[in-house]
């Protein structure tokens, strides 16, 4: 027995239950492997990719809601919200959505009706248990003048693509939040394209509740001043705000080194330093900001261990690869 005292770790979630909901995204690999993690500091998940349209139909009329199932269990037994991600996007998408029989392009009416399909379909299967929706997913462009991306969506059935996801999906579900998403989303640019949007969707009285800021940051970018001015931007609009995919990398996006075991001491201290000033300013805006997810729990697993550069490791949480705090966990937990 050891008579050393051990420090009390607080739970995340509890610390902020006042503020918002604490979220992280999760996998079937990541509910059995981080479980202890989860069940005390998030009150909320999101599938990371099982409720994509590639994972729940990957052919047309054959749903496969097995793991999807699995996460909303999960969600279920530890008492915990759950967000769903995502109903319409250009990526994860299979291919025969847009194709006949033939391999023609589908027309509008068909994409429409199979959009449907799938929108009513997934969205009434979570009925009272995932209380919002990503409904649409990175939708607008991120260089240039032109607002939408261009995707199949847009091609086949033309800008009101957008909104009609909204009210296939606010049918199947009246009670559910729907939130626009996306990335880059404190870009001053791509900043005022995505409220742009969101804008038009508020003035035609679309069903649409909220926006995700999708927050995939560095130590370094965005700046502070550029993730309030997007906060109050999209606030003014009177929607609540989530933040749905944060994660802070230790690397700059162009940055394509890949030798690094571990992260540097300079790094953690940036890291903690930027998870300081960020929940700080998140805090300042709780009247806004509903929610905090995270893009996974610990460093023992991250997309950014692939993304942008394959196999590279990355350590963007709170939590280490032991899932031990970090010193970003007690910064975020300490309101100083
Ligand atoms: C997100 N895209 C997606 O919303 C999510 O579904 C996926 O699991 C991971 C990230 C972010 C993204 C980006 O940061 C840069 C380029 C493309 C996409």
């Amino acid at each position: 027995m050891t008579t050393k005292t051990r420090v009390e770790i607080p739970s995340l979630q509890k610390v902020y239950e006042k503020y918002f909901n604490i979220g992280a995204a999760v996998n079937p690999r990541t509910i059995e492997s981080q479980q202890d993690l989860l069940a005390t500091h998030f009150n909320s998940i999101t599938a990371e990719n099982d409720m994509k349209f590639e994972r729940l139909q990957p052919e047309e009329g054959h749903f496969t809601f097995g793991k999807a199932d699995t996460l909303a269990a999960f969600a279920r037994e530890n008492r915990m919200k759950m967000r769903g991600h995502t109903l319409v996007w250009h990526n994860q998408t299979p291919a025969w959505v847009f194709q006949d029989s033939n391999g023609e392009m589908v027309t509008r009416d068909q994409l429409l009706h199979r959009r449907k399909e799938h929108i009513t379909t997934v969205v009434q299967r979570y009925k009272g248990q995932i209380y919002c929706w990503d409904v649409v997913n990175e939708a607008i462009k991120d260089e240039g003048p032109e607002l939408f991306r261009e995707t199949k969506w847009l091609e086949i059935i033309g800008e009101d693509y957008i909104e009609k996801a909204f009210e296939f999906a606010h049918a199947a579900d009246p009670d559910a939040l729907f939130f626009y998403n996306d990335y880059n989303e404190s870009d001053p640019q791509k900043r005022e394209k995505i409220y742009k949007l969101v804008k038009s969707l508020v003035d035609k009285d679309v069903p649409i509740h909220g926006v995700g800021l999708q927050a995939h940051w560095n130590l370094v970018n965005p700046s502070l001043k550029d993730i309030r001015t997007a906060i109050e931007r999209y606030a003014s609009l009177g929607l609540k705000l989530h933040l749905t995919e944060l994660d802070v990398s230790v690397f700059n996006f162009g940055d394509k080194r890949a030798d690094l075991m571990e992260p540097t001491p300079e790094m953690l201290e940036l890291q903690a330093e930027r998870y300081h000033q960020v929940f700080h300013l998140l805090r300042e805006y709780q009247d806004s900001i509903t929610s905090v997810t995270f893009w996974g729990a610990a460093d023992d697993y991250s997309w950014l261990s692939n993304f942008p550069v394959k196999g590279r490791k990355n350590w963007p949480f709170l939590f280490d690869e032991n899932h031990q705090p970090k010193d970003s966990f007690w910064k975020v937990v300490q309101f100083l």
